[in-house]
């Protein structure tokens, strides 16, 4: 029996572990990459590590994110990231270089590699063939130092796509066809394989779009074999000798098969609010659009940009239309500036802005109140767009363009002929913008301007976790609900006393107030619990706020870690009607718990307020036990070391 891809790349980078689905495996990390938003943090961790250089392949640090600069602290940032990139031996992408996930995927991105990225969208580069994991800040200071990232062992899906896209239908389809059939938690615990002879017809870029959103199934990764299509990629990027030819075995296994018939995919869009409530754009046509937002790294590269302005050459956007562009990189603003394309799209009426996440991440462009945006990104989540009733839709460049134009929404097929876009031989490709570390660093003072804060601690967990219940919550509970992003709150990434006035805050705001008045206390969730974002705030903000322990019928994987690396307990029902029971303010009290972490039997809880107990359980390797008990993943190593 043969090997997918999957299981060749870990194979070739396996630390430790076997290679059983579920079981904790070390994977040896080439690259790593940060974004601005994660990068503070991360960075303030890999320091407290105290290592002269990071021991990767190749580490870069994107600036993306937050580029707003309303005040001080977001400059501040961005000075802090770059004197640290230069000290530690890391790679820095200035500001206006464009989105992490599309410059990697453009730049450095490798097949066979394994890339660790703080950032849940990493997978992006799955697209040529590297094996790329999104992760909390702390795990990839920890890969930085040259130590292994520790993940449960995937199960590996594969999807067989066979056919051919129709004319209009594109990459999104596939990825929100995937979205339609396993929903926000069908890829958790999973690396999602393409295969098939579908695969030869999909370039690079729309590769990335498909990888990228796999994010939006909580997999762990998703993946593309490396083919011509790759070889021809890098070839334009300048770097053919990047390239190495990778595929599964002809008889590979694999845990689920799902089969894909492109050519019988139509144009799909996700309505408000979650990336897999999908339905056939012509569903939904007719409806009218105040807002179409075209980038994000889902949906941003030069074959993107060049068909909205083969669409939209010599037209103009609908007067009721507000139209964004934010292209993914330097690199695809530049071809498509020399192109032509650039000034289709502006005398179309386009509102072209920097390469980067801008309102993806709700940094500028909010809505009107109620409004219905159209967007090309890959996440709808409410009040993620900076207007907590605006009517997000996510959809294919194309069905973005074609609303645009006539102010609804509007399946494209419905405009005639699809334009024909042209892939150019060579791409722009300049690292001017790369700004690369000295030999040696260790001269290099860091900056710190006065948002930089420093990490909280906590100290070892205690024999006992007794508190309040401070909050129930439903399924699919997003890091966005957790703690939200934003123009307003972005610039205080590096500041957790600053960020814990905003936790959960569209859920209730009265939230931190209440966590500080008892003094911390526990969480409960449903399924899901944390899917989305990687961003450790969502961990490091509660356990300052004096989270104790979090109980849900099921976690996603990357918050989970996160959980553990600060050191917050993250505990299931054993039973899952015991969810049902809770109410907010119950009291809760666990003894005996350094014990049975310890010996891996069950906990008791028992709620004081209403008289009675249940068992919760965990699955936890033993590091992550160990790392519980010392009260996060830090202490842990100063223990050890
Ligand atoms: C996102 O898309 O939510 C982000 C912003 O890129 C996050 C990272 C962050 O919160 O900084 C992600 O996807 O991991
Ligand atoms: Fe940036 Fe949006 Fe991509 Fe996150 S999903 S990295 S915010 S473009």
């Amino acid at each position: 029996m043969g090997d997918s891809l999957t299981y060749k790349i870990i194979r070739a980078h396996l630390a430790s572990g076997e290679m059983t689905p579920g079981a904790e495996i070390g994977l040896r990390i080439d690259q790593t990459l940060t974004q601005d938003a994660t990068g503070t943090m991360t960075y303030l961790q890999f320091e407290a590590m105290d290592l002269p250089r990071v021991k990767t392949d190749l580490s870069v640090s994107y600036v993306d994110h937050n580029m707003l600069q309303t005040d001080f602290r977001n400059a501040d940032d961005h000075r802090y990231l770059q004197s640290v990139a230069a000290k530690y031996g890391i790679l820095f992408s200035r500001p206006g270089n464009g989105i992490c996930h599309q410059v990697h995927l453009e730049r450095f991105g490798k097949p066979g590699a394994t890339l660790l990225g703080a950032d849940s969208h990493t997978p992006t580069s799955g697209g040529l063939g590297s094996l790329a994991i999104g992760a909390g800040g702390l795990d990839v200071a920890i890969a930085m130092a040259g130590a292994p990232f520790y993940v449960p062992m995937p199960r590996v899906v594969r999807v067989l796509l066979t056919g051919k896209l129709s004319p209009w239908v594109s990459a999104k389809d596939v990825i929100l066809e995937m979205l339609r059939r396993l929903t926000v938690k069908g890829g958790v615990g999973k690396v999602i394989e393409y295969t098939g002879p579908g695969v030869a017809c999909l370039s690079v870029p729309e590769r990335a779009s498909i990888t990228n959103m796999g994010a939006e199934l909580g997999a762990t990764s998703s993946i593309f074999p490396s083919d011509d299509v790759t070889r021809e990629y890098l070839a334009a990027q300048g770097r053919v000798e990047d390239w190495q030819p990778l595929a599964a075995d002809p008889d590979a296994t694999y845990d689920e098969t799902v089969e894909i018939d492109l050519g019988a995919l139509v144009p799909l869009m996700a309505a408000p609010f979650s990336p897999d409530a999908v339905h056939p754009v012509a569903e939904l046509a007719g409806t009218p659009v105040q807002q179409v937002c075209i980038g994000s790294c889902t949906n941003s590269s030069i074959r993107d940009l060049e068909t909205v302005a083969a669409m939209l050459r010599g037209k103009t956007v609908a007067p009721d239309v507000s139209l964004t562009i934010n292209p993914g990189s330097k690199q695809v603003l530049t071809t498509v500036a020399r192109s032509g394309a650039l000034g289709d799209l502006i005398a179309a009426g386009a509102r072209v802005m920097d390469p980067g996440c801008g309102p993806c991440i709700g940094m500028g462009q909010a809505p009107a109140s109620g409004a219905v945006s159209v967007r090309s990104f890959n996440r709808n989540f409410k009040g993620r767009s900076g207007t907590d009733d605006a009517q997000v839709y996510l959809a294919g460049t194309e069905t973005c363009a074609a609303c645009a134009l006539t102010g609804v929404i509007t399946d494209p097929r419905d405009l005639g002929a699809a334009p024909v876009t042209e892939t150019p031989a060579s791409f722009q490709a300049d690292d001017n913008m790369i700004v690369r570390p000295p030999a040696d660093g260790a001269e290099i003072e860091i900056v710190r301007g006065p948002n930089i804060q420093p990490l909280p601690t906590r100290g070892p967990l205690e024999g006992e976790i007794a508190g309040e219940v401070l909050l129930v919550t439903g399924d699919n509970i997003t890091t966005d609900h957790i703690m939200p992003a934003g123009a307003q709150i972005l610039p205080l990434r590096s500041n957790i006393p600053a960020m814990s006035d905003f936790c959960f805050q569209r859920v209730d705001p009265t939230f931190p107030e209440r966590a500080r008045q008892a003094g911390g206390g526990i969480l409960v969730g449903g399924e899901n619990y944390g899917q989305g974002s990687s961003r450790e705030h969502a961990a490091l903000v509660p356990m300052y706020l004096g989270v104790e322990a979090v109980i849900v019928k099921s976690f996603a994987r990357i918050h989970k870690a996160n959980l553990v690396n600060v050191g917050i307990l993250p505990l299931e029902f054993a039973d899952a009607a015991d969810y049902d029971r809770l109410a907010q303010g119950d009291r809760l009290r666990i003894v005996g718990v350094r014990e049975a972490l310890r010996e891996g039997q069950p906990l008791t809880v028992t709620n004081e307020t209403q008289g009675y107990a249940f068992q919760a359980t965990y699955d936890l390797s033993a590091r992550q036990v160990d790392a519980v008990l010392a009260g996060g993943v830090l202490n842990l190593i100063k223990a050890q070391a």
